[in-house]
């Protein structure tokens, strides 16, 4: 049951698909206290035992209780502990303890802070700033069915086309066709499997969106066309910000049409960010909105199918009147001199130019036919470029799936695309901060995502690779992605591109049934991942394990994410299959108790758990998503009764596919063998 509170004057967000009527009476269970200055605050004691699921993107455990959180969509390069915020606005919080079961989302674009045990520990305090928001109270008997319930709430999650579960390679710094020709070639020639390559900002003309260099890329379309041939897709990058130059056409068609953010005296807002001095489309408009989308069509025209939108926070690196005030703040203690004080301040000044308070705070959009400053309506930002993108998608290729990941994202992005995790760095902590995320997002309907594969900023090392590709082989965004001047980390770089090559093997085999599974949870308003207290929330011990997950309607994840670690431990809730892969066809199957377990695991080495009498298919594999055989599998399984595992397949293309018409029932018998053959 979903109740819907309304408090002051909310604005619309197109988070909700469903329209509830308000209710009259008071928000049971918390305390609701207005601020003087507007702001509203819902707080509510937390029971001894109680775990918080919830809030999508941010940093910390999959329990997110003990800390304090913002949403606050920021271009954040250092995800450290005590970081409050990342890229995307999820305001969903499920309670979960033996006496309480609820979820809370707060539909509600401005800035929220939710202190979840932080100030005081058993107390949560979710503070809406500007006190405008619609509040829906979730209550349902079981966790899955708080997920399922919100999903009906904000729509069906986003389905990639099937070629975007392949692998990817990407990197900052892909500057011409040839480079991307030697990092396809380098695959193919190893074995790598590989299917898609993406090209970041170094494609453009001076960073300028829906440009290609010319002398770099001479002929996309044909570019475009010979790697298909190969099976394999390029996917461009598109910031957020247009460049302020007269002649170059997006500038001059969105100046026409008058579809930029404006300043309070009516003149467009301008800032900073790669391409330099830009201008920024209001996605809150529909017409804005259609004319940026019109913008993707000649990419789409060349044979481009898919693309990742960056910046959309959106990330501003100055504007000059962020740079005039910080040159008058040095000017105010110039004659004076500088002590250490003045100096850290100095610093600060000048390290604040870039996503200011004070930059947010100084242009407009126009919302339903209203004036509303961006500050109060930030978090929408990048899931209006998401829809803008995603409505010149269906104008252009109706019927189709073209691939589309965000970095900024707000609920109700998640109908739209994809997002992906963000800038993380090569840190094993980040290879676990990645695996506690992916739960959260899933349940926020954020499925098709992944992290930066080695991860983004600093340098990777070899063994940190290759347990991320462990991690990525289930993640159904699967990309290797780093930043200009680190290490370069395509797997063949390294001296065991081998054991890592194999690795991505197993996706290529498990591709079937994972994809299965993803629009199995698509399509049934279900979770790809989820926290473990969701399929055993009577196990103590389960809903409290922060660091494995389940994967589908069957299985378990829990790679290790320690370096120089030789295994792991790991908590079993039932009866269940460990599948330890080396690659597509080297693993091991090994019937494991009920309870805790030390894990060999050498470096080319990695687990999947299957729940007994299930089973996971795995096909012969191959190197490319296109040529995979999904009518012959090997099924995996310890099986003990007669069982069905009802495979999903579709043409991998076609947008709104039939939820019943691709199931396979494949049935299961018990035998003593692990394995079985099944033809379909
Ligand atoms: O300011 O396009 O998160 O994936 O490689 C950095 C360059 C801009 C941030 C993205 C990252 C991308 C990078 N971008």
């Amino acid at each position: 049951m979903i109740r819907k509170y309304t408090f002051g004057t909310p604005l619309p967000t197109d988070a909700v698909v469903q329209s509830l009527p308000a209710e009259s009476g008071e928000l049971p269970y918390f305390e609701t206290r207005t601020g003087e200055d507007g702001s509203v605050t819902f707080s509510i004691a937390l029971h001894p035992e109680e775990v918080l699921f919830g809030l999508g993107q941010m940093v910390r455990g999959i329990d997110k209780r003990g800390h304090r959180y913002e949403s606050w969509n920021s271009d954040v390069f250092n995800h450290t502990e005590e970081r409050p915020s990342l890229y995307g606005s999820h305001n969903l919080l499920v309670f979960f303890s033996p006496e309480r079961l609820m979820g809370v989302y707060l539909d509600d674009p401005g800035k929220i802070v939710w202190d979840l045990g932080y100030g005081d520990h058993d107390r949560a305090y979710i503070t809406s700033e500007s006190g405008g928001l619609d509040l829906y109270l979730i209550e349902e008997d079981t966790l899955v069915g708080i997920a399922r319930a919100f999903r009906e709430l904000t729509g069906r999650s986003y389905i990639p086309p099937r070629w975007a579960f392949g692998y990817i390679q990407s990197r900052w710094g892909y500057a011409s066709e040839q480079e991307i020709r030697t990092v396809v070639s380098e695959h193919r020639e190893r074995h790598i499997p590989l299917d898609a390559v993406c090209q970041d900002i170094d494609y453009m003309t001076d960073f300028k969106n829906f440009t290609w260099k010319q002398d770099a890329f001479p002929d996309l379309a044909g570019f475009q066309r010979e790697m298909k041939e190969d099976h394999i897709r390029l996917v461009p990058i598109i910031d957020a910000g247009i460049k302020v130059e007269e002649g170059y056409a997006p500038y001059d068609t969105g100046k026409a049409g008058d579809f930029f953010c404006r300043k309070a005296d009516g003149s467009d807002f301008v800032a900073a960010v790669w391409p330099g001095r830009c201008c920024f489309p209001d996605f809150l408009r529909e017409d804005a909105r259609r004319w940026f989308g019109d913008l993707y069509r000649p990419l789409l025209e060349a044979g481009i199918e898919g693309f990742w939108n960056d910046m959309n926070e959106p990330a501003l690196f100055y504007s000059d009147e962020g740079v005039a005030d910080a040159f008058a703040a040095a000017d105010r203690i110039r004659s004076g001199g500088v002590d250490y004080e003045t100096a850290w301040w100095l610093k600060d000044v000048f390290s604040g130019i870039a996503n200011s308070p004070e930059d947010y705070r100084r242009f407009y959009h126009e919302l339903d036919g209203k004036t509303v400053r961006h500050d109060r309506v930030h978090n929408l930002y990048g899931a209006g470029m998401t829809r803008a993108t995603a409505e010149g998608f269906r104008r252009f290729r109706p019927g189709e799936r073209l691939l589309l990941f965000s970095r900024s994202s707000f609920i109700g992005a998640h109908r739209n695309g994809g997002i992906w995790q963000g800038d993380n760095f090569s840190w094993w902590s980040h290879l676990k901060m990645a695996l506690q995320m992916l739960p959260n997002l899933n349940l926020c309907g954020f499925l098709f995502t992944g992290c930066d594969l080695g991860g983004f900023g600093c340098n990777v090392t070899e063994d940190l690779l290759e347990r991320f590709l462990q991690l990525g082989v289930f993640t159904p965004l699967m990309r290797n992605h780093s930043a200009l001047h680190t290490r370069e980390q395509e797997i063949y770089r390294f001296g065991s591109w081998e054991t890592m090559r194999d690795t991505v093997t197993v996706r290529y085999a498990l591709l079937p049934y994972l994809y299965s599974e993803f629009m199995k949870a698509a399509l049934g308003n279900g979770m790809y991942f989820r926290p473990l207290a969701f399929d055993y929330p009577e196990d103590r011990r389960a809903v409290h394990t922060q660091d494995q997950i389940l994967l589908g309607g069957d299985c378990m994840i829990a790679p290790v994410y320690e370096q120089n670690a030789a295994g792991r431990y790991v908590y079993l809730p039932e009866d269940m299959l460990m599948v330890r892969f080396r690659s597509a066809g080297d693993y091991d199957l090994i019937p494991l108790e009920k309870g805790d377990h030390w894990i060999d695991l050498k470096i080319s080495e990695f687990p999947l758990f299957v729940k007994k009498d299930r089973a996971v298919l795995l096909c012969a594999g191959g190197e490319s998503s296109e040529t995979l055989d999904d009518t012959r599998f090997t099924a995996l399984g310890w099986i003990g009764k007669e069982t069905v595992y009802e495979l999903y397949r579709d043409d991998g293309k076609t947008a709104d596919p039939d939820p019943a018409g691709g199931i396979t029932r494949i049935a299961l018998a018990p035998g003593k063998e692990l394995k079985q053959d099944v033809l379909c």
